[in-house]
């Protein structure tokens, strides 16, 4: 178990292997969308072999000072899989946290798997998407690769799942048009489409084309481990030290060894004249009251985000 004791970090590991079969106490059943992680990694299992990731050991059970607050971290990784994580929180009566994400291999071009919910006693915040590696507005071929059959998707949850109204604008750049992005009472979804396209990958041998798919996860891994709405709250719950080493050694891990450029390099809109980075959430601030794609996935959504 990783505890905060005084402050250090201290590691006295579960003896329950992780790798075995799915559904048991290790999985941390009761707790919230454990479902959902079992699923996932039930179905991930049928199609390919996870291997225990080497960040789980370090991250699998964290306990925070808080009793009523619960962690469950699980990372693997499989062939074409760099790194499949979930980290699932549960504060009694108050937040309940799913992310859950797949990064394939550079030499695969795969869109980032993403299911993220946010619930409290009132609300559930969800994002649910295979985020691009690249910006499908300015890639067509990468839309239409991954995105042009599977539009008819968007139709079936955007009655039920409607848009959930102004969001940070940068994330934006890496939602794909079929995003279910949604702020509602019910929590529970799931579908196979990565898992299809995963089967389906070709691994790419062009050096260089490898290396911009390296590169594009990298990015999206340092918006991410630099900007994500969670970061303030994880700080809260375990400590501004334990909360940089799960964000970059576990949640986001690869935003150290993918790639070299920094946060900046990638987004220089947020440099302050000192050189640092603006602590803002957003330079743009919140836009796209409505959903910004049309039914082909053609991004309409310019004009309002200038508003
Ligand atoms: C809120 N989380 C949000 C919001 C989004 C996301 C869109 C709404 C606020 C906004 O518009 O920014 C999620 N944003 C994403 C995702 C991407 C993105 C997945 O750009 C991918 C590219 N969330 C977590 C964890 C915690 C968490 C680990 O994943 C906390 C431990 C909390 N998310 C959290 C909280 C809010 C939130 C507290 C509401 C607070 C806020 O809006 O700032």
């Amino acid at each position: 178990v990783l505890r905060l004791a005084g402050g250090k970090l201290l590691c006295d590991c579960w003896g329950e292997s992780m790798s075995g079969g799915v559904g048991g106490g290790s999985l941390g059943a009761g707790l919230p969308y454990h479902k959902f992680v079992s699923f996932a990694l039930e179905e991930t299992r049928l199609r390919t072999t996870l291997t225990p990731h080497p960040s789980q050991e370090k991250f699998k059970s964290i306990k925070p000072n808080d009793d009523n607050t619960v962690f469950n971290a699980l990372s693997f990784s499989a062939p074409k899989i760099r790194l499949l994580r979930s980290l699932t929180i549960e504060k009694k009566n108050s937040f309940q946290v799913l992310d859950f994400a797949a990064f394939s291999e550079p030499e695969y071009d795969l869109p980032i798997f993403c299911a993220n919910v946010f619930t409290t006693p009132t609300q559930s915040i969800v994002v649910l998407d295979l985020n691009p590696l690249y910006d499908t507005t300015v890639h067509k071929d990468y839309k239409d690769k991954y995105y042009r059959s599977i539009m008819p998707l968007v139709h079936k949850y955007n009655e039920l799942l409607p848009w959930g109204g102004k969001i940070t604008s940068e994330s934006l750049k890496f939602f794909s048009p079929i995003v279910i992005w949604t702020i509602f009472e019910s929590t529970e979804h799931n579908h196979h489409v990565w898992l299809e396209l995963m089967d389906q990958a070709i691994k790419e041998n062009n050096k260089a084309t490898v290396a911009r798919n390296q590169e594009e996860q990298h990015k999206y891994l340092t918006w991410r481990a630099e900007k994500d709405p969670g970061y303030p709250l994880l700080k809260k719950l375990i400590g501004e030290s334990c909360a940089e080493d799960l964000v970059m050694e576990f949640l986001f891990e690869g935003v150290n060894t993918l790639g070299t450029k920094s946060f900046l390099d990638y987004f220089p809109e947020y440099a302050r004249d000192d050189g640092s980075v603006s602590k803002k959430r957003s330079m743009i601030g919140k836009s796209f009251e409505t959903r910004p794609w049309d039914t082909n996935g053609e991004f309409i959504g310019d004009a309002e985000a200038q508003r």
